[in-house]
Formats: structure tokens, sequence, C-alpha cells
């Protein structure tokens, strides 16, 4: 790929070598994780062509797209609604990273104990690794953790940052700041991208990501078949890779994946034979973060759903397609961004909910808590899950972890202990 995009990633001022150093790991540890898998579907050829591609033909389209007058918005957190970049024309794709590259930078501005996610975004931006970040007009940070809220302070000073901020609580009033906060993100990208957002556009809009949002469920029911037909690395690929692709382009290629997996169910062929079914719940796992699922698929257990924001969180929800008129459907986003069960708000009591009834839905026989090292959020919120957890007579291992591949070994054993116990 590098010889063909050198000049483009010149022209966005990334660190050439560096970034040629990136790719290079990046590429050895997609074959390891990846390529080596047995009795994969055809339509994974899609998503080797798109991650092989992640930093080429993606930016290649971004610039093009900009150089006709688009704009590009850059967001870390579901909570941003989509819906109203694309009705006014300008493209989203999501920053968080999910690798150690650019640690050491990020450090001199943040502590050290803070989460690998937001020491990996800061990392990446100071670094110059990442053409995403180079290719945004504006970057949307929001105020759920602290981490990320006093982040993006700093962060500003090295890009354009516009914070939303993400009510705490789910009452009455909490309702109106965040209905206040999506009309005030609807003047500014009005603003950055000079164009009017309509009822016919963001109509346009709601179909275009509820449409994304249908494949992924279409993708969750399917392989919750047992034996189950997918890895779960390939559905976090998956998911991942929907932050970054071209929606209308990825529903159908995950479409025609679903069809496929269709057929191996309807032949009863699962991905792997005997493995544990378990589920992953907690923090988002962004791109190259395959650590945890590949260690779990390693040890004899298969991941048939993610409990997270690149999992479930993120298309549960559908935004109400009803609405007919332009506060008809802002309406409908705010509705449908207030039920993200984040750890974030307190209480949380849905999350669990959710929790449990999925792990039963999809008959696992355990679930793996994935919490980043200083994540408060979700590091507390654990204790609760597994509770309600226990309560059910689901069993729960807590991970605590990072981007290091220092701790893979000890890992792997608790997690084949934690297999052997559920097995
Ligand atoms: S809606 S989960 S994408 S905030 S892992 S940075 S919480 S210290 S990512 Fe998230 Fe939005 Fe919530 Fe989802 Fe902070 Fe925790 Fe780090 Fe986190």
């Amino acid at each position: 790929m590098a010889g063909s995009y050198e000049a483009m990633w010149e022209k966005l001022n990334l660190d050439l070598d560096a970034h040629a150093g990136l790719l290079e790991v990046l590429g050895k540890f997609y074959g390891d994780i990846y390529l080596s898998q047995d009795k994969r579907l055809r339509g994974m050829e899609y998503l080797d062509f798109v991650l092989s591609e992640i930093h080429g033909l993606r930016i290649k389209e971004l610039q093009e797209a900009k150089a006709q007058g688009r704009k590009v918005v850059g967001t870390f957190c579901v909570f941003v609604p989509e819906e109203l970049v694309y009705a006014a024309d300008a493209i989203q794709v999501g920053l968080c990273a999910g690798a150690e590259a650019g640690f050491d930078k990020a450090e001199k501005i943040l502590p050290r104990n803070t989460c690998a996610l937001i020491k990996s975004f800061v990392g990446f931006k100071l670094s110059r690794l990442c053409p995403f970040f180079e290719s945004c007009d504006l970057i949307v940070g929001e105020t759920t953790c602290d981490g990320k809220k006093k982040a993006y302070e700093i962060f500003g000073d090295y890009a354009p940052v516009y914070v939303m901020e993400i009510p705490q609580m789910k009452q009455a009033c909490d309702r109106d700041l965040w209905k206040a906060e999506i009309l005030r993100f609807k003047d500014t990208i009005e603003n950055l991208t000079g164009r009017t957002i309509t009822a016919e556009s963001l109509k346009k809009a709601i179909r275009l990501i509820n449409d994304r949002r249908r494949v992924l469920q279409r993708l969750n029911r399917l392989r919750a078949a047992e034996p189950t037909p997918i890895s779960g690395r390939d559905v976090l690929l998956i998911n991942q890779v929907s932050f970054y692709d071209d929606p209308a382009r990825f529903t159908q290629k995950i479409s025609e994946l679903c069809d496929e997996l269709e057929q191996k169910i309807a032949r009863g062929e699962g991905v792997v034979d005997g493995a544990q079914r378990v589920m992953l719940s907690g923090c988002p796992m962004a791109i190259p973060n395959w650590k945890l699922p590949y260690i779990i698929e390693s040890s004899g257990a298969v991941v048939v759903g993610e409990e997270s924001c690149v999992g479930t969180r993120n298309t549960r929800d559908l935004v109400d397609e009803t609405g007919e008129t332009l506060d008809a459907m802002l309406d409908a986003l705010v509705d449908r961004y207030m039920r993200i069960d984040c750890a974030c708000f307190t209480p949380n009591r849905e999350r669990l909910d959710h929790i449990v009834a999925m792990a039963r839905e999809l008959k696992v026989k355990g679930v793996i808590h994935y919490g980043l090292s200083f994540c408060q959020p979700y590091g507390i919120e654990s204790f609760k899950v597994e509770k309600a957890l226990r309560e059910a007579g689901i069993p729960m291992l807590a991970i605590e972890t990072d981007y290091s591949m220092e701790d893979v070994e000890q890992l792997k054993t608790r997690v084949e202990a934690f297999v052997e116990m559920i097995r």
C-alpha cells in the first residue's frame, strides 16, 4: 500500500518513518490474529481489504470528498449523533485508537495513570501517526468520563476540538440538557458545512445510520446460532470498521456477509467445534485492540456477543423513523441517544438488565468483563455487573488490562481457568 499513498501521507504531515513502522506491525499483528483463522467466511475478504487499506484508500476517499467541499468530523464516543453530520453532507469517522503507539509523547502532557484509550488518541495525534486525525475539519469530544473530559482541554491545543455536554443522569432535566446540546451541535455542524439541515436531509441520514445498525443487529442475531458460525474476533473487526467505512457501502457488504452466514447456519456449520460460548462486556475495543478476544478464542472459548460501544451498545437502539417534521426527528434523536447505557450514567440499572438479558439470549456459559486500567466508570460498575450475573446464575470473570502485550500470558492463564470452570 505504502508506495501509492506516500505523497498523500506527506501532505497530511504524517511522520512517514514512524507511520511505516506502525503499518508493518499492524500488518503482522493482523496476519497472526485474523488471517490465521480456519473456516473464515468469504465475506470477510472485504474486511481484510478495508483493513489493508485503512490508511490508504479510505483516506483517499476522504481527501477527494474534502476537495469537493465536504467536511470530515472525527469522534470518540457513540453519543455524537452521526445523523446530524450526514444530514449536512459531512462525513463522520471514529477516532478512538487501540494501540500503544505514541504513549511516550502522550505521557508528557497527561498523567501516566490515564486510561489507554485516551493516551492512545492523544499519542496518535502528537506522533503524527493517524491520517484520520489529519483529515478532520472538526473533532468532537464529550463530557463522559473525567479522563476524556479533561484530556480534551489539553487536546484542544493540537486540534480543532468541540465538546458536547453529556448528561450523567436520566431525569427530565437531563433530557432537556441533552436536547439543548443536540441543537447546539446541529448549529455547529451547519456552520462548519455551510449547509442547513432540513427535514428531508435528516430523514435520509436517519435511514442511512439506522440501516447500518439494522444490518449489525442481523449479524448479531445470526451469530447467536449454535454452533456459532463466525468468530468473535471477526465480528469485533466488523464493528470496528463500522466507525470508519462509508455507511451505505458497509451496510451492503455486511448484508452480503449475513446472507453467507445464513447458508452456513442452514448447513449446520460452526466456526469452532466444542468451544465454550462467552460474552464480552465493558469498555470499547478500538482498532487494533484485538488482544483479549484473541486470548479468549485461543483458550477453548468463542465470543458470541459484545456488550460494548464497539458492539451492541452502538447498535441496539434505532432512531424512530416515523417523524415527518424536523422537530419530531430531532426529538427522536434525543430519545434514542438518551437510551445509551454507558457506565458514565448514574444510576445505570438498564445496563445490568441488558447484560443479563443478552447473556441469556445468547446462551453463554459465562461473561468476561473487560475494563481498561484506570477506567473508573467501568471498573466500579463491574462489581454491580458481577452481582447481577451471579443472581442470574451466570459466572463472570473481571479482566483489567491495557494495550500492552506484557500481561498476555498471565491473562491467558486466567481465561483458561475460567473456561475450564464453565465447561
Ligand atoms: S458511550 S463507553 S464510547 S464514553 S475506557 S475513555 S470511559 S476511562 S470510552 Fe465510551 Fe462513549 Fe461511554 Fe461508549 Fe473513559 Fe473508561 Fe477510558 Fe472510556
